[in-house]
């Protein structure tokens, strides 16, 4: 068999791929800077000064806008499993539902663990996983709650938009106000209406508690497959939509319904994505009105390998596609 791997200079950044519910998450597993230890938001701030990184693995022309990075990093208690930080093609999340179920698969298909349960650290706290098979995962996410609830904020083009505010690992301004239906077909309108909700949040100053950014809509809908209780879309802080149920979106949509009374502890809600992966999450109450989700979902390994940067690649820091936040 004749050579198949490059023999020329150039660094590698070793990857494994895979998708939650249709959402990718890359696993960069070597060849990023050194973060030294300490808690995963120190590290996380070490790995914003070298932010080459993040342009690298997700920008075209290794990635593209979907992508959600996973760097794993030493956690700050040896007990953990792993830390974690993610990444998108606009910066650092502070945490990604579908990128932790599909950390956990991979790492398990690498063999670093097994089914179970464990811990990883993110730069918003720890989060628990339980392997249930080598597909399925149930990942209890941090607090979460609603910070606002029937917020109307004014938006070009559409006029008066009303939605709550929530936590959920990420800032979501959650709406069941979308223009037209949560369909597939509507991706293109959805996606125009998300980003003129978020630039109207913006514009009135708008945000979640502490001045937390809102960089996540979801437009959400009564589903009408048999079994399933919601359909959303989510928007995500770079311009591209989650094509899974959002983990963090459905954590913060399970907050709203605990502080309505429509859902009680323990008992499952099915959301499904606009494009119809499905999450179930259920909830237990945490203090000050707080819950903690559970997020069941399944992921599926895709790829491996390494990326490669070559000296004297003009866009060996990728190729920025649109000005940040401009979602479109
Ligand atoms: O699953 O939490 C999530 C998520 C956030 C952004 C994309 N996916």
């Amino acid at each position: 068999m004749s050579q198949t791997t490059v023999q020329t200079a150039c660094e590698r950044i070793a990857f494994i791929d895979s998708h939650t519910a249709g959402e990718p998450t890359r696993l960069i597993l070597a060849g990023g800077p050194d973060l030294g230890g300490g808690s995963v938001a120190a590290q996380r701030d070490r790995l914003r000064e070298h932010d080459w990184l993040r342009r690298c693995v997700i920008h075209e022309p290794r990635g593209h806008e979907a992508i959600v990075g996973a760097v794993l990093c030493t956690p700050e208690d040896p007990q953990a499993a792993c830390g974690v930080i993610f990444i998108n093609n606009t910066g650092i999340l502070g945490m990604c539902g579908h990128g932790t179920i599909g950390v956990a698969v991979t790492l398990h298909a690498m063999g670093r663990i097994g089914l179970g349960r464990h811990r990883f650290e993110t730069p918003v706290g720890p989060v628990e996983v339980e392997l249930l098979s080598p597909h399925r995962v149930a990942m209890e996410n941090v607090p979460s709650f609603r910070h606002r609830q029937g917020v109307t904020v004014e938006v070009d083009g559409l006029g008066p938009v009303t939605g709550d505010i929530a936590w959920g690992g990420n800032w979501f301004f959650l709406s069941p106000n979308a223009p037209c239906p949560v369909a597939a077909e509507n991706i293109p309108q959805l996606l125009d209406a998300a980003a003129r909700v978020r630039r109207g949040l913006e514009r009135a100053g708008i945000c979640g508690a502490a001045g937390g950014e809102i960089d996540h809509i979801e437009f959400f809908e009564h589903s009408q497959t048999p079994g399933v209780d919601a359909r959303n879309f989510v928007y995500c802080p770079g311009g591209a939509f989650d094509r899974s149920p959002c983990g963090t979106g459905t954590s913060a949509t399970l907050a709203c319904l605990a502080a309505d009374g429509r859902l009680a502890p323990g008992a499952t809600w099915v959301q499904e994505s606009v494009l119809g992966g499905r999450f179930e999450g259920r909830y237990r109450p945490a203090d000050g009105g707080r819950v903690i989700p559970t997020i069941t979902g399944d992921a599926y390994v895709t790829a491996e390998g390494f990326l490669l940067r070559q000296p004297g690649d003009p866009f060996a820091e990728g190729l920025l596609q649109k000005p940040e936040g401009t979602g479109r």
